[in-house]
């Protein structure tokens, strides 16, 4: 009997869930429990961390779990680790559901950075209206920068004062569009554009819109992601567990 867990907090997350819902997968989705109300789901969710590698395997026996699939963001890399080692520890199967980076394409300025501290040196020299479009957690480097203006996109209010002192914050959960993305770059008359390559298409809209007005986009690199099976479709999730996703369920909008 299958049953699966999958690590979710995605759009292809929400895709992949909902394919298990219409084939009938005995599923559950996971959460780290960031954001105060996510987006609802078609199958069982659980929010909060398992408790280190150690936590999720035990987590993995109680439930009986047959199959784990990782369909956490890129920049999630201490959840897949952790995925990789629980897999380990308990003999259980393991998929990772990724996007394919972004690639610049004609007309993109992007500068390609390594990771957050980077991206800072990468910054303007003079003062600079930036939109940030890297969320809440890995602000502060961008404080050594304090002559710019920071644009940021957060899912929730900040419940905590921000580390950066010259700060529009929009409150948006996306996935964006490219009318509203450009809308928002130059409503903000915004300079230049500090991105992580999340790839997929939730958060792409950024940079056509910076494509369009011709600004540059300081782009910051993935971290190493672990050793594991990968695949870049809902369809093939379905396949390797045994449930191939049919023209006929495929019209029912999986
Ligand atoms: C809690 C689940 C869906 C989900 C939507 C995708 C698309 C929008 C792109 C910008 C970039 C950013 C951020 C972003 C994207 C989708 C997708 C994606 C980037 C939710 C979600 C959770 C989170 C966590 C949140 C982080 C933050 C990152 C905002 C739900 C909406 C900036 C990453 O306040 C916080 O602590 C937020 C933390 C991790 C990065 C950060 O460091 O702050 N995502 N995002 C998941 C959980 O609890 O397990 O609330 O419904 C999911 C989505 N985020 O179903 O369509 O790519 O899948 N999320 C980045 O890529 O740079 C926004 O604004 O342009
Ligand atoms: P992370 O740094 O890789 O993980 C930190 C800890 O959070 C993990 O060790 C785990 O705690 C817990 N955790 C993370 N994802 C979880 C999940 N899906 N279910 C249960 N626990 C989880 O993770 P993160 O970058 O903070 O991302 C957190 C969530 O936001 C993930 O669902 C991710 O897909 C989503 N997200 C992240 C980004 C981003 O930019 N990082 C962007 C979009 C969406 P324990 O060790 O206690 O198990």
């Amino acid at each position: 009997m299958t049953r699966v867990l999958v690590l979710g907090g995605t759009s292809e997350a929400s895709a992949l869930a909902r394919a298990m819902a219409a084939a009938g997968v005995e599923a559950v989705l996971s959460y780290a429990g960031r954001t105060r109300a996510p987006v609802a789901q078609p199958l069982p969710v659980r929010v909060g961390g398992f408790g280190g590698a150690g936590g999720l395997a035990a987590w993995l026996r109680a439930e009986g779990v047959t199959h784990l699939v990782d369909a956490t963001h890129p920049f999630a890399a201490q959840m897949s680790r952790n995925a990789v080692a629980a897999s380990r520890a308990t003999g259980l199967p393991l998929v990772a559901l990724e996007r394919p980076v972004w690639t610049a394409g004609p007309g993109d300025r992007w500068t390609h950075v390594a990771d957050t501290d980077a991206a800072v040196v990468a910054l303007p020299e003079t003062a600079a209206r930036v939109f940030l479009a890297i969320g809440r957690q890995t602000l502060a480097p961008f404080a050594a920068r304090p002559d710019n203006m920071y644009l940021l996109r957060l899912v929730d209010p900040p419940e905590a004062p921000l580390p950066l002192p010259n700060t529009e914050v929009v409150i948006a959960r996306g996935p964006f569009d490219m009318a509203g993305d450009t809308a928002l770059l130059r409503d903000h008359r915004i300079d230049v554009i500090v991105a992580k390559n999340a790839g997929g298409a939730g958060a792409r809209a950024k940079l056509d819109a910076a494509r369009t007005l011709g600004l540059p986009v300081v782009m910051i690199a993935r971290p190493a992601p672990p050793e594991r099976a990968v695949v870049a479709s809902v369809a093939e999730v379905m396949r390797w567990l045994g449930h191939p996703v049919t023209p006929a369920s495929a019209r029912r909008g999986v």
